[in-house]
């Protein structure tokens, strides 16, 4: 890790030490051909921490949610999710461009859950005129809102609005561990409700690249299909799953210390002026850079990275903030971070 306090996410994490020995050391085959066992193997641990049948290695969050709507929704069809989803927002309109998948989007709350008769309402009945509806999106934890995490009882409810309406659930799960951590659950109780679910190895759990679709074994045996199309077979990819398989079993172990990290430093940031604390939860805190004071953003941000701190407004605002904690973040950065506010704000 460099020497700078990056707190602009955590996809910015790097590998740990017990990562790249794994790594180095890792026992690899040609995953296409069904002969990599460190793949094989982090499916299988996936899928049953999940508590699901089957699981699919791939790239990165972003392809394993477009492959889980790709495997649920044919062309034309619609799904349902909220205006703030990163599948809608972050994914560069690939449901539409690579699936011909309509988004219908439904209002996400603060607290990053979207109501159930908002959804009731967008699903679409049965009439010529319209596209058919065939899934719902839920995100957990909630990235947009803050790192909010939802209950197993709220997703199981959507799972039984779903269900009665003969429509299936996806959850990107990025941070699912994050989710399970803060509620206290498993991220199993957090998933039974859904049909498939993609959680991220990299973000928070350290592993360089990858995550992880899980589902059922006729989804993922669709889904390797529409992997493969999308040109995301992987051939000697155990190198990556052995850095994986290390986040899956270590690294979702310690998620408590970067929440309580969040929390402290959100403590800490709404006693310095000019600073308004807008949520914490999880490893998220969400924050305003007010008009009053002396400095613009841009020179904000300029003075925070001379004294080794890397913050960027969030995506579409000119004030707003997101500060992420991670593994590379510990207790006395955190510190030294509201140390350099005051400084700066001063
Ligand atoms: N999110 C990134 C940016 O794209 C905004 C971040 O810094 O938070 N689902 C959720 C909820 C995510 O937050 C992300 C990444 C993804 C999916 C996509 O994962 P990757 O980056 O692996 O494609």
């Amino acid at each position: 890790m460099n020497d700078l306090i990056d707190l602009r996410s955590d996809t910015v994490t790097q590998p740990t030490e017990a990562m790249r020995r794994a790594m180095a050391q890792a026992v690899v085959g040609d995953d296409v051909y069904g002969e990599d066992p460190t793949v094989q193997q982090l499916e299988r641990d996936s899928a049953a921490m999940l508590g699901k049948e089957a699981a699919l290695f791939v790239s990165s969050g972003t392809q394993g949610n477009l492959i889980a709507m790709l495997t649920h929704c044919p062309r034309g069809s619609e799904l349902i999710c909220g205006d703030k989803a990163h599948v809608v927002v972050y994914e560069a309109g690939g449901m539409s461009a690579l699936g011909g998948i309509m988004p219908r989007t439904v209002k996400v709350y603060p607290d990053g859950h979207l109501d159930l008769d908002d959804i009731r309402r967008a699903i679409r009945p049965d009439d010529q005129h319209f596209p058919r509806t065939r899934l719902i999106c839920l995100e957990n934890t909630q990235g947009t809102m803050g790192g909010m995490p939802l209950s197993a009882e709220y997703t199981d409810a959507v799972g039984a609005l779903a269900r009665e309406h003969g429509l299936r659930l996806h959850i990107d799960g990025a941070r699912i561990f994050n989710a399970a951590t803060a509620l206290n659950t498993s991220v199993a109780a957090l998933s039974r409700a859904a049909d498939s679910v993609t959680f991220c190895l990299s973000k928070g759990l350290c592993a360089p690249v990858g995550s992880v679709l899980v589902g059922d074994k006729a989804f993922i045996a669709e889904a390797r299909r529409v992997r493969k199309m999308l040109g995301g077979g992987m051939r000697q990819a155990g190198v990556l799953a052995a850095a994986g398989l290390i986040a899956l079993h270590e690294m979702t172990k310690r998620l408590d210390e970067d929440h309580a990290n969040a929390a402290y430093f959100a403590e800490g940031l709404s006693e310095i002026p000019h600073i308004r604390v807008e949520s914490q939860a999880t490893n998220f805190v969400m924050f305003w850079l007010s008009e009053s004071a002396k400095h613009s953003p841009a020179s904000f941000e300029h003075a925070m990275q001379a004294e080794g701190v890397v913050l960027r407004p969030y995506p579409g605002y000119t004030h707003k903030y997101r500060a992420v904690m991670h593994y590379w973040i510990k207790r006395h950065h955190v510190e030294h971070t509201l140390a350099a506010l005051r400084r700066v704000l001063a």
